[in-house]
């Protein structure tokens, strides 16, 4: 039976959803095709550096371009897909129909969904097309307020904190692999689901308190130092928790690493005057214009904090 390996974003509602109808896609095309899909984290570095690109076939969906020419499909939405920048001209001279980048899309489910669509005729399944459209929800934070978007009453928005939660990469393969045959609620509601989810769910209510706790303003940005504690990054909390902040900074680490987020609050009183992800390049990250952050090497934590301190003194608006 042909192989196909699948690169997605791990542990992202987007980029396993992405995972998951390309996944239903493919199986129209190749009915007895085994998809492997392999979980990516962005890091310094080449990711693909020590990652074998040895399916019969291979696809990256949501993730960073690789020149790699095994690599047959690939689709992307990052502003920062292409790194090195010189990765663009590869792409250019490559694509074809099987290839598709575009940063404007709200979410890279969606844009697989459009190209396929318009490239191959394919029209995905309701439960597919109501997964796209939350990944456009969830992708591009198009909340009315801060409480929605931190509610978990969609079995969705669920699903998106057991993804955080979960840290077993054979139950993202599972939850993909169900994905392609079913809807949001169905998973949401498995048995196997629970066993993460239930705990989460309680987790979160702590995390809240905690996090009210430990933010500190400063002008318009709400920083949180998460090193040395047992918390999670706040993500929306901090704009719920603190609706007068026009930007937040976190940092935090994990076991391999220590990371600096950025994101401006699209429910604050503030514009946003800066492009994040640019700024977050020139500490040698990325990501979105309103959603960055840079990962340094795990125990650099006093550069950690000089990249942090720097960037919310340009992101302060003292006057
Ligand atoms: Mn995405």
């Amino acid at each position: 039976m042909p192989r196909l390996k699948l690169f997605f974003h791990d542990a992202c509602f987007d980029g396993t959803a992405s995972a998951a109808l390309f996944g239903a896609f493919y199986r129209t095309r190749a009915p007895d095709a085994v998809i492997d899909t392999i979980g990516m984290q962005h890091q310094l570095g080449d990711p693909f550096g020590d990652v074998a690109i040895d399916g019969d076939d291979n696809g990256c969906v949501d993730f960073r371009y690789t020149a790699d020419p095994r690599m047959r499909w690939w689709f992307d939405h990052h502003a920062t897909a292409f790194q090195p920048p010189s990765l663009r001209a590869d792409f250019d001279a490559r694509a074809d129909g099987s290839m598709a980048f575009d940063p404007t899309a709200p979410s890279c489910t969606g844009l697989i969904a459009r190209v396929l669509h318009e490239r191959h005729g394919w029209t995905p399944p309701p439960h597919l097309v109501e997964l796209a459209g939350w990944a456009d929800t969830i992708d591009a934070a198009a909340y009315t307020s801060a409480a929605a978007a931190c509610s978990l009453a969609a079995p969705a928005q669920r699903l998106a904190l057991w993804l955080g939660a979960n840290r077993d990469p054979a139950a993202i393969s599972r939850y993909i692999d169900e994905l392609t045959r079913d809807g949001l609620d169905a998973l949401a509601a498995a048995p196997w689901i629970q066993p993460v989810l239930a705990p989460a769910l309680d987790r979160r209510q702590r995390d809240r308190d905690a996090w009210a706790r430990l933010g500190r303003v400063e002008g318009s940005v709400v920083v949180f130092d998460l090193l040395g504690r047992d918390l999670p990054v706040p993500g929306f909390s901090a704009y719920e928790l603190f609706p007068a902040c026009t930007y937040t900074v976190t940092l935090g680490r994990t076991a391999t690493a220590v990371k600096v987020g950025v994101g401006h609050n699209p429910w604050g009183p503030g514009a946003r005057r800066h492009d994040v992800g640019a700024m977050c390049e020139r500490h040698g990250g990325g990501g979105h214009a309103a959603v960055g952050g840079v990962t340094l090497p795990a125990g650099d934590e006093a550069r950690g904090r000089a990249v942090t301190r720097a960037l919310v003194e340009e992101l302060a608006d003292r006057s």
